[in-house]
């Protein structure tokens, strides 16, 4: 679509609706951005755009007048798309894109777009890295510049019209981006995993899984999908994808599968052996690394890991290349991260745990008696797995925010009983600061999202630090 002239609604004034006004307005559009929230102004809202912006602000109600004016409405992810305000959209016949489907029809070169419901920061991080490595070499005509965008807190929309034929838009992208694409198209996708997540929004597990799966619905032939062979739902929709492949050769949503696995060797794929990393493919094996090697711990890096050098390995980068990236890299802000010791006690924020399986990950990391904190928003998950992976581990679980009551009830149901409960956050810091003794863990990793506490999960991380830091040695 030719947006010159065009008066797009933008649905959102978070981070991804001025990113989508900044680039409407620079490709010739005009912006209407529109924002439900009536603490906002109109004018704190266009203060974010640039000086002597032509885009206009509505906030509150959205009008059927104002959309006889649209030709195009571009979603923020954080838009569900069933509410009436984009029934009122789509009944006014106005093509409705997310923000990843805006940047993705103005930008150029070759995607790499990661989803699933954990590992996709790491995994995006570490795809970035061996890229960024690959073309400072500057022996690649097919690259020159590299981006890491989208979920990872950094709006697609904003680098769109920087990209070229030459560059890799590095993309992480969440389902509820997923749900408003259209012709996005990465050429090399990946699936980390697939667990219960954002059950309110998606309703039920099987639209979660569905548009998890549109990742590649516009992949051909030529494209790759890393898919995750222990991960059932992956496993057979891998399978499903070689069987379409078969039926219609070239056709759309057939890409080349490339499997991973943390548990078997695999014939073609990516996979550990003797705590070594492997890639057969063709009947050749490589050796990769040993896992010792690596300074990220624990079987689901490994996983993340593998799906990193499977896509940029399909992409086109040297197996000896991705290892030199791969022995530096070390762990992500707010995943499992370690943040101090003070009187004997160590603290990791685990504040991207914000849902029960991530969660998981992180008492399974934990080596010591561990103070949890838990709790936030719900997102109508089920706590019970997470707590018996708790495994005699867990001094007590502090309990803060929406989903306290709920987990409490599930963890008494599992035997569990040293629940402490706070009424705000650092109260419920200054509670594990008194109950962990000398050779503990504290550690943050609430199985819910922050909403209703913090704007993200990266500020409740960074207050949580910051607690930490305060705290005398
Ligand atoms: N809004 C409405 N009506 C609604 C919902 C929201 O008007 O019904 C308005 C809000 O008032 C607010 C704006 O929309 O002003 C917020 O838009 P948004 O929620 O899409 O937030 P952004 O700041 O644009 O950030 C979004 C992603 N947020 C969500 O998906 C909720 C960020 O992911 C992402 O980093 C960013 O775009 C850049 O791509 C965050 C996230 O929590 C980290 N993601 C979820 C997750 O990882 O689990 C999916």
């Amino acid at each position: 679509m030719d947006l010159t002239g065009k008066r797009v609604l933008v649905f959102g004034a978070g981070i991804s609706g001025i990113g989508s006004a900044k680039l409407l307005e620079e490709a010739g559009a005009l912006p209407v951005i529109f924002d439900g929230n009536t603490k906002l102004t109109p004018a704190d809202v266009l203060a974010k755009l640039s000086a002597g912006t032509k885009a206009q602000a509505v906030i509150g109600e959205l009008d059927g007048d104002l959309l006889d004016t649209i030709d195009l409405a571009v979603l923020s992810p954080g838009v569900p798309t069933d509410i009436p305000q984009v029934e009122m959209i789509r009944k006014a016949k106005i093509p409705v894109w997310g923000e990843v489907e805006l940047a993705y029809q103005c930008g150029r070169g070759d995607v790499l777009a990661i989803t699933g419901t954990n590992g996709k920061t790491t995994t995006t991080t570490l795809v970035g890295e061996i890229m960024k490595y690959h073309m400072e070499k500057g022996t690649d005509p097919r690259l020159s510049s590299v981006y890491v965008v989208g979920n990872i807190g950094i709006p697609y929309t904003g680098v769109a019209l920087e990209l070229t034929e030459h560059s890799a838009a590095v993309a992480e992208i969440s389902s509820f981006q997923l749900e408003t694409i259209q012709d996005f198209h990465p050429r090399v996708s990946a699936i980390t995993n697939i667990t219960p997540d954002h059950l309110n929004r998606h309703h039920t597990m099987e639209e979660y899984i569905r548009v998890k799966e549109r990742i590649c619905e516009n992949q051909t032939a030529e494209d790759v999908c890393v898919l995750n062979y222990e991960d059932p739902i992956l496993r057979s929709f891998g399978e499903e994808l070689g069987r379409r492949k078969k039926e219609t050769p070239g056709g759309r949503g057939c890409p080349k599968v490339c499997f991973f696995s943390s548990l078997r060797e695999l014939e073609d794929g990516f996979f550990l052996r003797n705590g070594r990393i492997l890639c057969r493919e063709g009947g050749v094996e490589t050796d990769l690394i040993g896992t010792q090697e690596l300074r990220l711990p624990g079987l689901h890096n490994y996983e993340n890991v593998m799906t990193a050098a499977a896509m940029t390995h399909a992409w086109g980068v040297s197996f000896r290349e991705i290892v030199h990236v791969l022995r530096l890299f070390t762990a992500v802000e707010h995943r499992i991260e370690y943040v101090a010791e003070k009187n004997g006690i160590v603290y990791y924020n685990d504040s991207k745990g914000t849902n029960p399986d991530a969660a998981i990950k992180g008492i399974q990391a934990m080596d010591r008696p561990t103070v949890l904190i838990g709790g936030g928003y719900d997102k109508n998950s089920s706590y019970e797995e997470w707590i018996r992976a708790f495994d005699g581990k867990v001094r007590a679980l502090v309990l803060v925010g929406q989903t306290k009551e709920k987990i409490a009830d599930a963890a008494r149901r599992s035997g569990f009983n040293n629940i402490v409960m706070a009424d705000t956050f650092e109260e419920a810091f200054a509670q594990c600061v008194h109950l962990a003794q000398p050779g503990d863990a504290v550690l943050l990793s609430p199985a819910c999202a922050s909403w209703g506490m913090f704007p993200n999960y990266e500020v409740r991380g960074r207050v949580f630090k910051e607690l930490v830091r305060n705290l005398p040695d």
